[in-house]
């Protein structure tokens, strides 16, 4: 854990770059949620209930056992109608207000939080556990976080459905995914909060931020440790996020 004395200084060098940054760009991780309750991947050594996150996560694992697939994702969808935000989401909306549509959150989390604490330019690029997507008709519904059992139906053609999430092996959605590259790419400082940045393609983002339009953007990394990010960052404040990001938006006022 770093001093205190470090942590300000990092947190000063961190204002100095946001505040002549045009654009910024923000990639968050289930580190951002861990202090609303919602348990992250590494927390739980990447299983749930015995189960690889990677095979129940996944269309295999769908095709294989729905039933526990579903299960998985209900015992989620229950966790989230509990879970509230905490005051790194709030200290992100806020941010977005100081920068207007100059400020993009990416997000791999499906817990919905950040468009609880108000942010609006958000893009969840790994889906959303609130949509279902059916097999038949391919129609995506939002159903917020009531309980559905772990066989539900299509109400219009009563197809399977699916959670409206994206799954390990399958593709982004194309939109958010372009939308959210061009947003990195743009960008002049990258907030990297929360996130292990070992799933791909999300983790490219730090490097094609480092690429930059105009200039390589300044990275900033915010981790109760160090990551696979770390190496690519130009600034480290390490500790909770809850903690951290209302700091940062204290000293920007
Ligand atoms: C694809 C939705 C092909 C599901 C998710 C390149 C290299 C290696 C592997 C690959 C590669 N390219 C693709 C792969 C395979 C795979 C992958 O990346 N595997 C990994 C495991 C190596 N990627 C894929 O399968 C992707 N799809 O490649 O498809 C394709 C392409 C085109 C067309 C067709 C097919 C899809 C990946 C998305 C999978 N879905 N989520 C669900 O949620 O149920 S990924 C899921 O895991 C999350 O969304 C997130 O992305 C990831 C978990 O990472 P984190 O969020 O960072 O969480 P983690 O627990 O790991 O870390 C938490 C961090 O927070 C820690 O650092 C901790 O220190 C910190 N922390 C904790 N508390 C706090 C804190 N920080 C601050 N404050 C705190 N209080
Ligand atoms: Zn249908």
């Amino acid at each position: 854990m770093t001093t205190q004395g470090e942590l300000d200084d990092q947190l000063e060098a961190a204002v100095q770059v946001l505040k002549i940054a045009e654009r910024v760009c923000v990639l968050t991780g289930a580190g951002v949620s861990a202090e609303s309750g919602v348990p992250t991947f590494r927390d739980s050594n990447g299983l749930w209930e015995g189960h690889r996150v990677e095979d129940v996560a996944s269309p295999e694992g769908f095709e294989r056992n729905p039933a526990l697939v579903w299960k998985f994702y209900n015992a989620r969808r229950e966790n989230a109608s509990r879970v509230t935000p905490n005051p790194g989401h709030y200290a992100l909306a806020e941010m977005e207000k100081r920068w207007g549509d100059r400020f993009t959150l990416v997000t791999q989390n499906v817990d919905g939080l950040h468009l609880e604490a108000g942010s609006e330019n958000v893009l969840e690029i790994h889906g959303s556990l609130r949509h279902t997507r059916c097999l038949g008709c391919g129609v995506v519904t939002n159903r917020g976080v009531e309980p559905l059992g772990d066989a539900p139906q299509c109400p219009q053609c009563h197809g399977r459905l699916r959670p409206d999430i994206v799954w390990f092996g399958e593709g982004l959605p194309d939109g958010i995914w372009s939308a959210a590259m061009q947003a990195a790419y743009e960008c002049h400082v990258l907030l990297v909060v929360g996130t292990s940045a070992v799933v791909y393609p999300a983790a490219s983002l730090i490097p094609i931020a480092k690429r930059g339009a105009v200039t390589p953007a300044k990275v900033i990394e915010v981790n109760m440790t160090r990551t696979d990010a770390s190496d690519n960052a130009d600034i480290g404040l390490y500790g909770p996020s809850g903690v951290i990001l209302p700091k940062l938006v204290e000293r920007l006022k």
